[in-house]
Formats: structure tokens, C-alpha cells, sequence
């Protein structure tokens, strides 16, 4: 934020400030995560473009999304799923690798991101990897589970001292293995970034003196005038 928008910010009447925070989402407790749950929906609906929060796509391994393989809610079918029995699905299938990959963009920057990653076969182990982005698509940290044998479950989470993350990958390395398991996401609720919340505070402040401006003066009941 610049000095000028700080030196407005301070000057502010406190309901303005109050304002800003809840339109800015800080009204969310610190702690508490958003959680998608594909148990929560019946098997096939379509989660991408479901939740305000984050959108939820397919990439191949370049991480683009690619809009005909629409994210889904997807009953397992082989008791693989980490937690019920419906895991994220995509182009009718209930499983990830190197090419198929969980994309997921949020509203704003988070802190903290976890999803659940099981293996996906009963003959091979699998690691299952996320990696999270910051602006200007910089990796910022990655995680990578131990080798999963099908139905066995690790938690891959990620927190950062303060919300940088802007999308994230979860998907099977190269070599590691093709019927991996995504499920349970949960995340730090999204918040804008410093140039939003900069562009917004000034927004907001310069409709304040705008309606200030607009309001009339109080004038002297007797004489009239003009009370300075
Ligand atoms: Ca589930």
C-alpha cells in the first residue's frame, strides 16, 4: 500500500475500515480451512467452476488446464478413496499421474493447502506430489509423499508463514506411478492480494471524500450561515 493510501487509510472513519476488512474477507477466523469433500456431492457432478473460492481444473504436465476434462466428484470403486467412498475424478475416471493432473486456482492468495493422496494399485507402490505457485507462476514448495501401496494414505500439506499461494498441482511424478487417488481438499480461506488490497482501500476512500464533498454543510439555525 502507498503512503498516500496509508496516510487516507488512518484518517478513515472506523465504520469505512470496518467496511473494507469484511469486503476484503478478513471477517474469516485465522485457522479456519474451506474444505471440498467429494462425498459431499453425488457421483459425477461437475466441482469446476462450482465454488467462489477456488477453480478446480485439469493440466497435463505443463500445468495448463484443459477445459474437456472437467474436474468431477467420483465414486472410487475400488475402496482406494482416503476418506469415504468418492474421490476427485476427471474425463470419468477416479484417478491422477503425471498427465492428469488437479489443478486448482484460488480466489486470492492462501496459506495453507492440504489434500489427501492414496495409492491406486494393489501391485505397485505410488508417491503422489503437490506443488504450490505464488505470483508470476514461482514455485514456492512442494510436497511428496512416501511410496503408497493401493488404499494406503498420506496427507500432502503445505503452510506458509503468510498467504502467498495462488494455485497449486496435486499429481503422480513421472515414473511414480498412473492411479493415484486425490481427495478431501482443504484450504486457508483466499485473500486478496497487496495490489488488490491496495486498488480497493483507495477505491473505497476515494468514494468516502466523494460523498463527503457532496453532503451539505450544516448552517446556523438563525442566521443562516454557514457554521465553520
Ligand atoms: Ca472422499
Amino acid at each position: 500500500m502507498t503512503l498516500s493510501c496509508l496516510t487516507l487509510f488512518m484518517k478513515a472513519p472506523p465504520s469505512l475500515v470496518a467496511a473494507l476488512f469484511w469486503w476484503l474477507g478478513f471477517a474469516t477466523a485465522p485457522g479456519q480451512l474451506i474444505t471440498i469433500e467429494p462425498d459431499d456431492y453425488a457421483d459425477r457432478t461437475v466441482l469446476t467452476g462450482l465454488f467462489s473460492e477456488v477453480m478446480l481444473s485439469t493440466t497435463l504436465s505443463d500445468n495448463v488446464p484443459v477445459g474437456l476434462f472437467v474436474v468431477t466428484a467420483h465414486d472410487d470403486g475400488f475402496d482406494f478413496a482416503p476418506t469415504g467412498q468418492r474421490v476427485f475424478g476427471h474425463a470419468h475416471v477416479p484417478f491422477w499421474n503425471n498427465e492428469r493432473r488437479l489443478r486448482m486456482d484460488f480466489a486470492g492468495l492462501v496459506s495453507t493447502i492440504q489434500i489427501d493422496f492414496a495409492g491406486g494399485n494393489s501391485f505397485t507402490q505410488e508417491r503422489g506430489r503437490i506443488d504450490v505457485y505464488g505470483t508470476g507462476d514461482i514455485l514456492l514448495d512442494s510436497y511428496t509423499t512416501g511410496l503408497l501401496g493401493g488404499g494406503q494414505v498420506d496427507t500432502m500439506a503445505i503452510s506458509r508463514p503468510a498467504p502467498d499461494i495462488q494455485w497449486a498441482v496435486a499429481y503422480v511424478p513421472s515414473g511414480e506411478g498412473s492411479f493415484g487417488r486425490l481427495d478431501h481438499l482443504a484450504f486457508s480461506a483466499p485473500v486478496p492480494e497487496p495490489s488488490s488490497l491496495a486498488l480497493a482501500g483507495a477505491g473505497l476512500l476515494t468514494l468516502w471524500v466523494w460523498r463527503r464533498r457532496r453532503a451539505p454543510s450544516p448552517r446556523s439555525p438563525d442566521s443562516g450561515q454557514t457554521i465553520v
